[in-house]
């Protein structure tokens, strides 16, 4: 094991300064650091401060007894007896923990930790009193005498340790040398897993260096929670920054949820330390949480996939990442303003999040939808992703959770419209879902998948619509979702059923707070009624249909207990007043549809004129299109279940030749701009072609493929703009009308604005490095005068690669030298006009990789499937593996000489430890241009500057006993 340069020599620190004294987005100097002996004694306390901070302990797990409490530990020590056992604890028992029936000596482990913090916490009573540390002392023994063991593989490596390591850490230097030695020896030494599990193995990795004071340890704990938290297309952080685990599943408010706390918590601990991560680390965590977490956010409601189980003290999920959020003020005290406004929200001080916009997650199939004073997020599942999981025991044999990701729609304003409302719920009639009204039982088989790869969105950065064609437990419907700033449409086309129980939509089912009103009417309390109308009202929410129904509406009060719906939790009766609204379709439904409108912040007299007057028009709602015209916003959205033309208004027409979604802005002066999106299939390519009054325009997009897979594109972008849909930090918004998103969104009509002051910046994270060759920039009014653009690979080494005094806005594109890209950033020093700076896109090209679908010839082949052009046909998958021998080779010809800047390997495991690379005009003369006898594999980009036309590797000894093998060979111009 080597020791990153970080910990010895600082140099990243160094670097940070220097960026920081550079203006750059730390915003400050951190304080120089001691030695790195001091360090780990610094980062144990702030450990420790942490720990102690409340009565009890949330590690962000869900697997546990029962919580326990610094305040209870002279009860505990009380029960314990005399061989440091408690009699209510089973030690034998070995059942997992993780769906829902707890391991019974996690009791044990939990009992001891608060009895360990009671004894280490300087502002308690028991603070340094012999008898609590005997006690748990005791335990500790009595603990590795009976080695309590589980059948599943999380607790015996992750849960006991994360109990351990953490007590061994309050009690550091008092437990003894015995008992603190069989606390390291079940602490990993080195990190595996994937996603969360990869951090909390880190996490022991890192508690194992700091109980031995190994500061090697300690630095390969960090560097392995910072490769768990980088862009993956596994288990961890996607493509859209939504977080998936257990597959392709949606777990942002899940396992993304502990590994939202505990990265801001090592982030934090860490942070002034010789240990401290490097920039990328904490800008890529930030991104993640600011740019993806934080849309699936409306007040103390999360995104919700799994029933995690109620946490004392917390009134939702969402605000148990509260004190995580306050600690990034600190890491990073230039987004400290946005981290804030998140917890504002999550704390019902505020309704708005900060973001204003649409986005949708095309890798989770997830749209959310914020505006200021309200929000609306969109769950949904495809052939390509999972959409929840089974985790806890249901009793009474029933599947809560079926219906969960078949479309619901959590509709907030300010925040706390859902909160504690599980309990009484009724499961079966679910915001947004059309389905039998029935709870599943737990039996049926598969039943967060569906078969149908038409299920998606599109945004343009402001604007979104969803789609799910819904095929499911006998029921087919085409459902579609549009979003506008006030209100958002809901269309349901082809509901068909051959269940036995009546067909429902339903478009709400929350906390009754008030007066429930529908089609002129009171409901009132303790009733359920049908009404025929056109509205309803309720909570300051209206509900708007295009022609009258009949709804039906609930006002219940409903008492239920957490246990009623996962076992083992709660049974304390939990009381709720309940408001329910939903369209009947009946039994066995042959073709049925539905048209509702949500408007959310309006009284009862404007529900009712809304009604009257509704801004918004059906423009089809059929089983191959549904369509929705905003005529105040000249915004159509359309979705083509298959190919097909759309009346928008009169004289114009939209027509497409694939199914494809589709955002139609015709607002403002100037030709409209067509966003889509095609989620069915990779690279799809669609042809659409727009009637304006007789004038036709034809414009073909391909679109993307990979992780990029259903992400929207608007027509006439540039094509290889890696900067599309990444994130973005800067120093300053006017206002979220202009957040940062929308630099780049790839919608021209969007716009971010600075503050109105000099000095601004603004950073683009690719969230990998990618070879670029030009950054443009789409300049509004409010431009630059003097500026510079960097780039960095890294965020630690920046390179200026332009520089001005004399910027004249306008579109500017910049070319560079072909380089690997991670950062760009604009230094915005001087601005033209007295108002913010002000840019509507940046874009960064990726370079051409020049060896792509280029003649690949290589000394050996191990296997047919492992041919040499596999190193050249851009497919991330697939290799070419040599024999297991040496020397062995594998060749490109370019075809004609070429001026050579760089040459990028990404080695499959079986890597070279030795290898040249070699260059020739003929293929048979070769000189050297790069060597090495320490290959690292991975991915390994090296600069070059020579012109050839063949370019090969010679590899001379191998890192593993296998062959060479490539997933890729690109070579890159300069
Ligand atoms: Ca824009």
């Amino acid at each position: 094991m080597t020791v990153s340069r970080r910990v010895f020599l600082g140099s990243s620190s160094a670097a940070l300064a220097a960026l920081i004294m550079a203006g750059g987005p730390l915003g400050r100097v951190p304080s120089a650091f001691a030695g790195a002996t001091d360090d780990l004694t610094d980062i144990r306390s702030a450990l420790l401060e942490i720990y102690l901070e409340h009565d009890w302990l949330d590690d962000g797990t869900t697997a546990r007894v029962e919580w326990t409490y610094q305040s209870q530990a002279m009860s505990y020590l009380s029960a314990q007896r005399a061989d440091g056992s408690w009699s209510d604890v089973d030690y034998s028992a070995t059942n997992s923990a993780a769906n829902g029936a707890a391991w019974s000596p996690y009791r044990a482990l939990d009992r001891m930790q608060a009895m360990a913090a009671a004894y280490a916490n300087p502002a308690g009573p028991h603070h340094r009193d012999p008898a609590l540390l005997a006690g748990v002392q005791r335990g500790v023994d009595h603990w590795f005498q009976v080695e309590p063991t589980n059948v599943n593989w999380w607790e015996r490596g992750i849960g006991i340790q994360l109990r351990l390591g953490r007590i061994g850490l309050l009690l550091h230097g008092q437990l003894g040398d015995s008992r603190t030695a069989d606390i390291v020896g079940i602490l990993q030494s080195s990190s595996s897993g994937t996603g969360q599990n990869a951090v909390w193995y880190a996490q022991n990795v890192i508690f194992r260096g700091l109980l031995t004071s190994d500061p090697v340890l300690v630095a390969s704990g960090r560097d392995a929670m910072a490769r768990a938290i980088l862009l993956n297309t596994g288990d961890g952080v996607q493509s859209d920054l939504s977080y998936h685990q257990h597959g392709d599943q949606l777990h942002s408010a899940g396992y993304g949820r502990s590994m939202l706390t505990d990265v801001a918590q090592w982030l934090y601990v860490l942070r002034r330390t010789s240990f401290a991560f490097a920039p990328a680390s904490v800008y890529g965590y930030t991104s993640w949480v600011l740019d993806g977490t934080r849309w699936m956010i409306n007040g103390d409601h999360a995104e919700f996939n799994v029933f995690l189980n109620p946490a004392p003290r917390y009134r939702s999920n969402a605000e148990r990442t509260l004190e995580a959020l306050r600690r990034m003020d600190d890491v990073l005290p230039g987004q400290a303003v946005h981290f804030g406004q998140l917890r504002r929200n999550i704390a019902l001080q505020s309704s708005d999040t900060g973001l204003r916009g649409h986005k949708y997650f095309w890798r989770s199939d997830f749209a959310a939808h914020k505006r200021p004073g309200w929000g609306v997020t969109v769950k949904m599942v495809s052939a390509r992703t999972i959409g929840s999981e089974w985790r806890s025991s249901n009793p009474r044999r029933l599947n809560y959770l079926y219906w969960v990701p078949f479309g619901t729609t959590f509709i907030a304003r300010r925040g706390d419209e859902y909160r504690n409302l599980f309990p009484v719920w009724d499961w079966s009639r679910l915001p947004g879902c059309t389905n039998p009204a029935v709870v599943v039982p737990l039996e049926a088989s598969n039943p967060y998948r569906q078969s149908t790869t038409f299920v998606g969105g599109v945004d343009n950065g402001l604007y979104g619509a969803a789609a799910l064609d819904l095929d499911k437990y006998g029921t087919t419907a085409r459902k579609g979702y549009f979003c506008f700033d006030d209100e958002f449409v809901a269309l349901g086309a082809g509901i068909t059923s051959s269940d036995p129980n009546p067909v429902v939509t339903t478009l709400n089912q929350t906390r009754r707070v008030g007066k429930v009103v529908a089609a002129g009417s009171t409901v009132e309390p303790g009733a359920t009624r049908t009404r025929t109308g056109t509205w309803a009202h309720h909570d300051g929410t209206g509900y708007a249909f295009f022609e009258p129904v009949t709804m039906t509406v609930k006002n219940e009060t409903v008492t239920g207990s957490w246990a009623d719906i996962a076992t083992g939790q709660d049974p304390t009766p939990v009381t709720q007043d309940v408001f329910g609204l939903w369209l009947d379709h009946g039994v066995e439904p042959r073709d049925a549809t539905y048209a509702y409108v949500v408007r959310p912040g309006v009284d009862q007299g404007q529900a009712v004129a809304y009604a009257q007057h509704l801004p918004v028009r059906v423009l089809a709602n059929t089983t191959s299109l549904q369509g929705v015209r905003h005529d105040g916003l000249g915004i159509s959205q359309l979705l083509f279940y298959s190919p097909g033309t759309a009346d928008v208004r009169d004289g114009v027409t939209l027509a497409v030749d694939q199914s494809c979604m589709v955002i139609l802005d015709e607002s403002g002066p100037g030709a409209p701009v067509i966003t889509v999106s095609a989620p069915q299939a990779p690279g799809v390519t669609v042809a659409v072609t727009l009637t304006r009054f007789g004038r036709v325009t034809r414009q073909t997009v391909t679109l993307p493929d990979g992780d990029r897979q259903g992400a929207g594109v608007t027509l006439g972008a540039t094509a290889n703009n890696v900067a599309l849909r990444r994130p973005v930090l800067t120093s300053s918004e006017k206002d979220t009308s202009v957040g940062a998103h929308f630099l780049t969104d790839g919608n021209p009509r969007t716009r971010w604005g600075s503050a109105p002051s000099d000095g601004e910046w603004a950073m683009v994270d690719l969230l990998t490095p990618q070879f670029a060759d030009a950054v443009t920039l789409h300049w509004d009014t409010a431009y630059a005068q003097a500026y510079a653009v960097e780039v960095s690979p890294d965020g630690e080494t920046w390179r200026t690669v332009h520089s001005t005094t004399a910027g004249t806005g306008g579109t500017r594109t910049l070319a560079i030298t072909p380089q690997p890209v991670r950062f760009v950033r604009l230094n915005l020093t001087k601005r033209h006009t007295s108002r913010g700076f002000s840019l509507r896109g940046l874009e960064v090209h990726a370079a051409p990789d020049l060896a792509r679908g280029k003649p690949a010839t290589a000394s050996s082949t191990r296997v047919a499937e492992l041919a040499p052009s596999n190193a050249t046909d851009g497919q991330a998958n697939t290799r070419w593996g040599s024999d297991y021998s040496d020397p062995q080779w594998l060749s490109i010809d370019l075809g004609t000489t070429t001026a050579i800047g760089a040459v990028k390997l990404h080695w499959e495991t079986a890597s070279a430890k030795s290898y040249r690379l070699q260059v020739s005009d003929d293929g048979s003369d070769w000189t050297d241009v790069h060597s090495t006898t320490s290959g690292a594999g991975g991915v390994e980009t090296i600069p070059v500057s020579t012109d050839a036309r063949y370019v090969r590797m010679y590899g001379t000894q191998r890192n593993t006993q296998y062959g060479y093998s490539l997933y890729s060979f690109e070579v890159y111009g300069r």
